[in-house]
């Protein structure tokens, strides 16, 4: 590592999901995903927003290519719409959708820019959900065979995969929560779902294996959170690891270890909510392990306990005066380097990949047409300084995506945030470079030198 750079070879890229940028719903055979059905539900999102044209990605993808090309980015992280190969979830490869993906994953080699390919950004094919979605086992047998799919048609080209995205948010935030598809309400439902996205997740190792070169690499994308306390106090402290458990560690020690931690395991079983777990299904989380594992870092926690919070017994706290985005998630960039330092050590030293990090914030664009969102800039670098600093203490970092290449359909929040650093005005679709471009691209250029 260069005095103030990255490692040599260190990935600089950008993240976007098919449903947040794509559009084109309707076309080319696409079957429906439970995010149409979700949007088009009243109330369900800010404004009544969709994901119908997005940012018309199906249709500019080259020009979005090119703008890769421009900013520099050695890859682009972006997730396949499984209902736009498999309609109805299996069954026969509508071969329009397929050619999309692989006319940009030509593009992107053109262009010199290494696809990064997710295969589960939460947008399930509706017609699973009718059979139960993510708490149906054969979901995971599905997933499998469209990935097996994946892996025959793009295998040759796209080097770097990722099954899940974010499966505690599609579990918990989807079908606890209910403010994401499928929208239900229900804590079992959620922890069920959360077993059946493992499963699926390792069938899709298990298949990868099989079928694609050496060289190529796979693991999973997890929203991971730091977890304070929220006080000093023993009940706290106590709170935070049980926040832990159920963020974190129900995720990273089922890929890592091959097992769920056992005091969230004993507290589930004690409510009645724990999942049902068969005969192999955690021999085939242990025996398949990730090459990497990819670290969506946003924001910490502050935990408190409380005996109403849920199963848990915990909420989240807010500390006052500090820095937050417009989502009102705390700014703290140390929580990411205590967060890689603590993957680090708890799970074995493993090959670690930043798949997403970013801010919205209220971008005012100026009669010149400019976005001048220092805010943001500000974000990204001292983000990115942690992230080398921990490098420096010798966690095996090896690449960082930003989120999101460009403004997009954020969910519950419909269009009302922008994460980009690309503005994306939604009447012409036109993008135009934020002032967090042209430093990103100086970033990449200097290889992490310009911070
Ligand atoms: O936009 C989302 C993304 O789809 C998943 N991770 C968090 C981002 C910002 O909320």
């Amino acid at each position: 590592m260069s005095k103030q750079g990255f490692p040599a070879g260190f990935l600089w890229g950008a993240a976007t999901a098919a449903y947040q940028v794509e559009g084109a719903v309707r076309e080319d055979g696409r079957g429906e995903s439970i995010w149409d059905r979700f949007c088009a539900t009243p109330g369900a999102i800010h404004g009544g927003d969709t994901g119908e044209v997005a940012c018309d990605h199906y249709h500019r993808f080259k020009d979005d290519v090119e703008n890769m090309r421009d900013l520099g980015l050695s890859s682009y992280r972006f997730s396949v719409s499984w209902p736009r190969l498999f309609p109805h979830g299996h069954g026969k490869l509508n071969r329009r959708g397929l050619d999309f993906y692989e006319s940009l994953v030509d593009a992107l080699l053109e262009a010199r820019v290494q696809p990064a390919l997710t295969l589960y950004h939460w947008d399930l094919p509706q017609a699973l959900q009718d059979v139960g979605g993510w708490t149906n086992r054969d979901t995971a047998s599905w997933f499998s065979d469209y990935a097996d799919c994946l892996y025959t048609h793009l295998g040759d080209r796209v080097k770097m995969w990722m099954t899940l995205n974010e499966p505690q948010v599609a579990a918990f935030v989807g079908h606890s929560d209910g403010r994401h598809a499928p929208g239900l309400k229900d804590f079992a439902t959620a922890v069920q779902a959360s077993h059946v996205l493992l499963r699926a997740h390792a069938l899709a190792v298990a298949a990868f294996r099989e079928l694609c070169p050496a060289g190529s690499r796979i693991g999973i994308a997890l929203d991971l959170h730091t977890m304070y306390p929220f006080t000093d106090g023993m009940s706290d402290i106590e709170a935070a690891h049980r926040a832990d458990g159920q963020v974190n560690r129900w995720f990273l020690d089922p890929v890592f270890k091959g097992t769920y931690p056992v005091d969230v395991l004993e507290i589930y079983a004690k409510h009645g909510v724990a999942p049902r777990i068969e005969d192999d299904d955690l021999s085939t989380l242990s025996s398949n392990p990730v090459d990497f594992l990819g670290v969506n870092y946003y924001f910490p926690q502050r935990v408190y306990a409380c005996d109403a919070g849920g199963v848990l017994g915990f909420e989240y706290g807010h500390l006052k005066d500090c820095p937050r985005t417009e989502m009102g998630w705390e700014v703290y960039p140390e929580g990411l380097s205590d967060l890689l330092i603590r993957l680090k050590n708890d799970y074995a030293d493993p090959v670690l990949m930043i798949t997403e990090n970013g801010a919205a914030y209220p971008d005012r664009i100026t009669e010149k047409g400019q976005v001048q969102d220092h805010d943001r800039i500000e974000y990204l670098a001292s983000h990115l300084l942690e992230s080398r600093r921990a490098i420096e203490q010798g966690v095996k970092l090896q690449g960082y995506y930003l989120w999101s290449l460009m403004d997009n359909f954020e969910w519950g929040f419909g269009y009302s945030r922008r994460f980009g650093i690309t503005h994306v005005d939604y009447h012409t679709l036109s993008r135009t470079w934020k002032k967090s471009a042209s430093w990103y691209q100086s970033v990449i250029a200097t290889n992490g030198a310009a911070l």
